[in-house]
């Protein structure tokens, strides 16, 4: 492969060929669990790991292995497991470094699964956690313990948009000896690569923009070869959390199309935020790049672009969130995000339910926060969709 190609390009080429017997350019779908060996010693090599190759589906297949080099390829890591799903890959990724009396420290707004993760299962197995305002890094030094052993984060964050400084956190992991693990679901790495500023391990929910196409539920770690090789055997492997070669082709398939989906979902999600920071009866919208956002100046610096999720407060809170939210006509009331559709959702009561009212808030999720996934729709018609319902919101609740 070509060292100067570009990521457009590496998308679409990286770790593929044509098949060999059949010249097919598509990958090769290889559903097989079990494979056959030519002798007793190379089926022994393989299971020691002294040889290359695929023995057992649970610990790896063909066609996941092509996608896990081109992820790999795409964050800039050294390798990458395909896994079952994103929380599969954040809770694997954790607990590669993680252990009974161990602490982990995490930023303040994290996607609700995450939080369940790390506040309702975690402790079951003796594993600590605090919740800090990364953006304020003395806050992140003081709550480091001798017993904390990663830092996690996700930015920009879900779903507040808030973004945080990865390289000045990762040296901060660095002077304490931990490692730095970024949830880059939001950004893909078409707009942010955390490994290149100094992370140390990159989680995906592929579930979103990575596969694109709202068909697939999976996830990927990627990160140094020891820590995959962890994770594939004593994590992933004897838990049960792999990815099938099904799913893998289709993200592959929609990978290749990620740069211009991204391009897009970002060009679109300027112009909504645009639009609502306008709009009269919106209090507050949060996106990175609006250059009232408290982070855009640092938003600019490190990411390729603002990507496709935009955040606003309405005013009149919940009453007037659902109100408007009943009347969209094009957008979708859904779960999920990076979708060629775009999806509204309320975080208090749907993604981020499970979070106690009184933290929630700590974290900048109020009940008349609504989360807009902006999909590939023209953008005029996505605005015009937005027009119509908050204008029924308002004559409906006496705002505006
Ligand atoms: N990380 C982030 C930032 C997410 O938004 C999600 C899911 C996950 C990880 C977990 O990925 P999964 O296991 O679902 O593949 N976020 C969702 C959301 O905002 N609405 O529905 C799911």
């Amino acid at each position: 492969m070509n060292p100067n190609w570009r990521f457009d390009t590496i998308a679409v080429h990286a770790a593929q060929h044509p098949d060999e017997k059949t010249g097919a350019i598509s990958q090769p779908i290889v559903p097989a669990v079990a494979y056959a060996f030519a002798d007793a010693e190379s089926a022994a090599a393989t299971v020691a790991g002294e040889r290359a190759g695929t023995y057992y589906g649970r610990y790896g297949n063909p066609t996941t292995r092509t996608l896990e080099h081109k992820v790999a390829r795409l964050e800039g890591g050294e390798d990458c497991i395909g896994l079952s799903s994103g929380m599969a890959a954040i809770s694997s990724a954790l607990l590669a470094f993680l252990q009974q009396g161990d602490h982990v420290l995490v930023t303040r707004d994290v996607y609700g699964g995450t939080y369940n993760f790390i506040t309702l299962l975690a402790p079951r197995f003796g594993i600590h956690s605090d919740f800090v305002d990364c953006t304020d890094l003395e806050q992140v030094r003081a709550g480091i313990r001798p017993n904390t052993k990663a830092l996690y984060v996700e930015t920009p964050s879900n779903p507040r948009l808030t973004v945080l400084d990865l390289r000045r956190l990762s040296e901060l992991a660095k002077d304490h000896g931990i490692p730095l693990i970024v949830d880059n679901t939001f950004m893909t790495p078409y707009l942010q690569c955390p490994l290149e500023l100094g992370a140390d391990v990159v989680v995906h929910s592929a579930t979103k923009y990575l596969n694109g196409h709202g068909d697939v539920v999976a996830g990927f770690v990627v990160g140094s070869a020891s820590t995959i090789e962890f994770i594939r055997k004593r994590i992933a492997g004897d838990l049960g959390q792999n990815l099938n070669a099904w799913e893998a082709f289709l993200i592959l398939r929609g990978l290749k199309t990620m740069g211009l989906r991204v391009r897009a979902h970002c060009d679109n999600a300027q112009q909504v935020a645009s639009y609502l920071a306008g709009h009269p009866l919106v209090e507050a919208v949060y996106y990175p790049g609006l250059p009232d956002h408290p982070q855009h100046g640092l938003a600019m610096r490190q990411m390729r672009g603002m990507g496709g999720m935009v955040s606003f407060e309405i005013k009149g809170g919940l009453k007037a969130g659902q109100a408007f939210i009943n009347k969209l006509q094009l957008a979708m009331i859904s779960f999920s995000l990076g979708d060629p559709e775009t999806l509204v959702q309320h975080p208090a009561t749907m993604t981020h339910f499970s979070i106690p009212a009184e933290e929630r808030l700590k974290f900048g999720i109020t009940d008349g926060l609504i989360r807009l996934s902006v999909g590939l729709e023209d953008p005029a018609d996505i605005i015009a969709d937005l027009e119509q319902a908050l204008c029924a919101a308002g004559s409906l609740t006496g705002e505006g």
